[in-house]
């Protein structure tokens, strides 16, 4: 065994010397061999495939933060994210994070590059299909306050001792669950059919002439009935019954497909009110118009969101914006009253927001009010 102590070709030869009966005899055999010194790091060989071919491991779910398994210091990863954004870069087994904004499958290439010691260039990539999933939804510009059931959040029946802020019930008891939701803690559960069941709402100012339109996230409870739906309703003040919805007090904004037994986004058709309503109620459907406990379903809802669509007809804006409103005490801990300096000539949505523009309260203010109690 012997070693070379750098690289080279060196001429290697066996001297045999031997003989018998007096006879010496030498024979010589030589061979020139290349030596070339081995960097256990940096090698363009078959440990650098099978490094990329050991691939990366993905942990998370979006955001995802993949790392190389087996690679080195000698080599630098090009991430290919398959969603069209710039491509990341990392070196060894570094780990990546990123996010994809919507859900799907997508094909991942992680390019490995190697510079050996002896200056070659190799190139190899590992590349897999994965599936993400959608991301939570967001809906900027809700007009709902709360509709992710977060805020304020206590279990319990709504009003008897559980809460949810902005939410009220308007019909009997809907629960506030905080053990099961669509997506962050809390939804609410109700039960109901056609004449009898519960409901929550809360104000909101819908206006004659825009355009609305709502999405939700529901399930269906796998007891009782099925075939539920889930009903929102625009109204102008308290809805009487649970069945009806009359012309001028009432109307039908959307009323849901049947509900499946897992969480479900659902969109409703673009809704177009005729007049201006100040509520929204939210109950429960299904195929049943018996006023009997056992002919009723359950569901959960959350993730509430409308949103105003499409762009405002000219007739609705307001034609003079209220400019020298005036707020007093200012400031103050407790109630504040709100000065308009004149007659209000449409409904007005009064936000109330922190410094981080969360928004805590809101209340109506009906045509021809000059100014508004808050509390
Ligand atoms: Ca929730």
């Amino acid at each position: 065994m012997h070693t070379y102590g750098s690289s080279g070709i060196y001429t290697v030869c066996l001297i045999i010397t031997g003989g018998t009966a007096g006879m010496i005899c030498h024979d010589t055999i030589c061979q020139d061999v290349v030596v070339e010194i081995q960097d256990d790091g940096c090698r363009c060989d078959s440990t650098f495939f099978a490094a990329v071919a050991a691939g990366f491991s993905i942990s998370g779910s979006n955001p995802l933060t993949l790392a190389p398994i087996a690679l080195d210091t000698c080599d630098s990863v090009e991430w290919i994210w398959g969603d069209g954004s710039p491509n990341d870069y990392t070196a060894a087994n570094a780990s990546v994070t990123h996010t994809y904004t919507s859900g799907g499958v997508y094909y991942v290439c992680m390019v490995v590059t190697r510079i050996s010691s002896n200056g070659t260039i190799c190139k190899r990539e590992f590349c897999k299909n994965f599936q993400v999933p959608e991301p939570p939804q967001t809906c900027e510009d809700n007009l709902v306050l709360n509709g992710t059931y977060t805020s304020g959040l206590t279990p319990g029946n709504l009003g008897g001792g559980g809460n949810v802020n902005n939410w009220s019930s308007i019909f009997n008891t809907p629960q506030v669950i905080t053990h099961d939701s669509c997506a962050e803690a809390g939804a609410i559960q109700m039960w109901g059919n056609q004449v009898v069941g519960e409901g929550v709402g809360q104000p909101l100012v819908f206006q004659a002439g825009n355009t609305y339109q709502v999405t939700f996230c529901g399930m269906w409870m796998n007891t009782v009935q099925d075939s539920v739906r889930i009903r929102f309703r625009a109204s102008t003040g308290p809805l009487g019954s649970y069945f009806n919805c009359p012309s001028g007090a009432c109307d039908e904004i959307f009323l849901s497909p049947v509900l499946t037994t897992t969480w479900t986004t659902y969109t409703s058709a673009l809704w177009t009110p005729t007049q201006n309503y100040s509520n929204l109620n939210i109950t429960i459907w299904n195929n049943f118009a018996i006023n009997n406990g056992a002919y009723v379903s359950w569901a959960r809802i959350d993730d509430i969101c409308i949103r105003k669509v499409g762009v405002t007809t000219a007739a609705d804006d307001v034609s003079a914006p209220v400019v020298s409103a005036k707020i007093f005490p200012n400031p103050t801990g407790g109630d504040a009253t709100l000065e308009f300096g004149a007659a209000l000539d449409a409904p007005a949505t009064l936000l109330v927001s922190d410094l981080l523009g969360r928004p805590l309260q809101q209340t109506v203010a009906a045509p021809g009010q000059t100014s508004h109690q808050l509390s």
